[in-house]
């Protein structure tokens, strides 16, 4: 028997086959979570459709939501009510940036560059948290994606690294307001994915092979390794955790200098 046994979630962000959601969602119904996937648009939503089959009966509720949207924010909470009944927990693997703002000089992001890309990868979490809070009422988990560039300059991810700052402080402000209600927060920091995300970032490429070649396990982040994750912080067995940043990096992130001599 799985450790999410009679668990209910919601997972915003499966895009594709290697979406970081995706692996969420593999691991959360290897454990035998019941799940809600939504999509942006109707490109998405054909591959969505596609993929969800390989969870087996684990998915209960395919829609469309833009987070940005409060309408339909709401839509989905009445669907989720009527088709699972409660929530569990919450998975938030949601960014954009303008791709000019991830190339340009980030002295020259434009104030409306700045304002999407918060509201989009940041502002979305809080939404999120508000509109689930209600379903929560046993507790609940709350998990967003986030990356090192929110602490250390990595190469155009510029307006970004702002934005996922903005994010692991939202994790512990919410996580702080929601605890009573034993509802925790937390956030993965993912090292490099090759994920649609990714894919066509000036320089991605070389970073992702470097990264195998410093990082203490030699290798490169799996959106398996972030799913099982995913899923023990989703799960009772975290159930002391909430605030928290845990890297899911191959521990890249602990790396102080690299000699040449590795
Ligand atoms: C993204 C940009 C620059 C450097 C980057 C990344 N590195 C990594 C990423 C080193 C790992 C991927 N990442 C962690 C992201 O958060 C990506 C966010 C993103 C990607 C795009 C690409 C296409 C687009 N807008 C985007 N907005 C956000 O138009």
């Amino acid at each position: 028997m799985g450790f999410l046994e009679g668990k209910k979630g919601l997972i915003y962000g499966v895009r594709n086959q290697r979406s970081i959601a995706w692996g969420c969602a593999q691991s959360l119904a290897r454990e035998g979570a019941e799940l809600a996937l939504t999509f942006l648009g109707e490109r998405e939503e054909h591959d969505v459709r596609k993929l969800s089959p390989e969870l087996g009966d684990a998915v209960k509720l395919i829609q469309g939501c833009d987070l940005t949207q409060p309408d339909q924010v709401e839509a989905l909470h009445t669907a989720i009510k009527e088709s699972l009944g409660q929530l569990d927990f919450v998975i938030h693997a949601v960014a954009f940036a303008k791709k000019d703002d991830l190339s340009n000089p980030f002295v020259q992001t434009s104030a409306d560059g700045f304002a999407l890309a918060m509201n989009v990868s940041a502002y979305t979490l809080v939404a999120a948290a508000r509109a689930a809070e209600p379903l929560m009422t046993e507790g609940g988990s709350i998990l967003t994606l986030t990356y090192l560039g929110a602490d250390r300059v990595i190469p155009n991810y510029n307006v970004m690294g702002v934005a996922k700052a903005a994010l692991e402080s939202s994790v512990r402000y919410l996580a702080s307001e929601l605890g009573p209600k034993k509802i925790r927060v937390n956030a993965i920091s993912a090292g490099p994915v090759m994920t649609l995300s990714a894919r066509g970032i000036a320089g991605f490429t070389g970073l992702y092979k470097a990264i195998a070649d410093v990082a203490p396990l030699r290798k490169a982040t799996d959106i398996d390794e972030v799913g099982d994750t995913a899923a023990f912080l989703c799960s009772n067995l975290s159930r002391g955790i909430t605030g928290e940043t845990l890297f899911v990096d191959s521990g890249y992130h602990i790396v102080g200098m690299v000699t040449g001599n590795e």
